[in-house]
């Protein structure tokens, strides 16, 4: 087959991949932008290199005509999550949605891997549109930790040198690392509720030190010098004291002065009597 055949084929993989990377990142952000903590915490995508397909086509015997049909991971999202009890989280989240169907499963958590590689796959049926028309694409979607992910890396990378034959005592040292990242992936679940607290007080933190940035901006224009200086000093008053409940009763305070300008200034355009200030 022509390379640039292939070109044209990978596109509508490209277009899926590209499409439901965006959207689980979409999905970081709901649930950030709502306070929530979110499952995902990273996502990657890629399309096969034509060589990798070409490797693997021939290594299950699959024939040029069968690729499309047989490899379900020429397209692949990657999404990486903290803790182990987020995986079963994020495989909800996708069972719930109507974008994309299920078409397989694989359990590679309860059920590693004899390489020690450990990851929940899904592979689902994605629509994209294209110039011919909707296609629905088959994308692999791999769910693990941070952890596993870092173990799983390496390893790959070594299949690479080694090309499947990686010698044993490298071997070995993969599978003692394998049963370390599964100790450290249980170690972090036991503080799980705790590292979840401390990192939704600092998200809290920097999103209210945002707001209250904003409204003073916002003060510059309508608030004289005198008070805009003594609204500032008082926010670095706060801001030393590190506590979110002055933080929130501060933003709460400018949000009322400011609602004081803006009837002011209501009031004071209603007095206009008709015809004034208009040049
Ligand atoms: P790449 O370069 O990541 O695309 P099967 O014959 O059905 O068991 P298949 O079809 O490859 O094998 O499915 P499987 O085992 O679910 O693997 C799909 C993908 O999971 C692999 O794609 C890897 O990305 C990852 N994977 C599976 N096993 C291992 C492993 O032992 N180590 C690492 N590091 N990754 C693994 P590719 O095409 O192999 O690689």
């Amino acid at each position: 087959m022509e390379i640039q055949l292939w070109r044209e084929i990978l596109t509508p993989y490209d277009l899926a991949v590209k499409e439901l990377t965006v959207k689980f990142e979409h999905l970081i952000y709901e649930h950030r932008s709502r306070g929530l903590y979110s499952p995902i915490e990273q996502v990657m995508g890629r399309v096969k290199t034509i060589s990798s397909i070409l490797d693997k086509a021939q290594k299950k015997h699959i024939t040029i005509d069968e690729i499309e049909e047989k490899l379900v991971d020429i397209a692949g999202v990657r999404i990486i999550c903290q803790f182990v009890e987020d995986i079963q989280k994020v495989v909800e989240i996708i069972r719930r949605r109507t974008d994309m169907e299920i078409i397989g499963e694989r359990d590679y958590i309860n059920h590693m891997k004899d390489s020690g590689y450990r990851s929940y796959h899904i592979i689902v049926a994605y629509e994209v549109q294209t110039l011919e028309g909707s296609r629905k694409i088959k994308v692999e979607i791999q769910i693990r930790t941070l952890a596993m992910n870092f173990w799983s890396t390496i390893e790959h990378s070594l299949q690479y040198k080694y090309k499947k034959n990686i010698p044993d005592h490298i071997r070995e040292k993969l599978t003692n690392a394998a049963n370390a990242i599964i100790s450290l992936d249980n170690e972090m679940s036991a503080v799980r509720s705790e590292i979840m607290d401390a990192q939704n007080s600092f998200q809290i933190h920097s999103r209210l030190v945002s707001d209250i940035l904003n409204s003073i901006q916002n003060l510059y224009r309508v608030a004289n010098k005198r008070e805009i200086v003594k609204i500032q000093d008082e926010f670095y008053r706060i801001y030393e004291l590190k506590d979110i409940n002055q933080l929130k009763r501060f933003s709460k305070e400018l949000d009322i002065i400011a609602e004081g300008y803006r009837v002011q200034a209501v009031g004071s355009a209603e007095k206009v009597p008709s015809g004034e200030g208009i040049e």
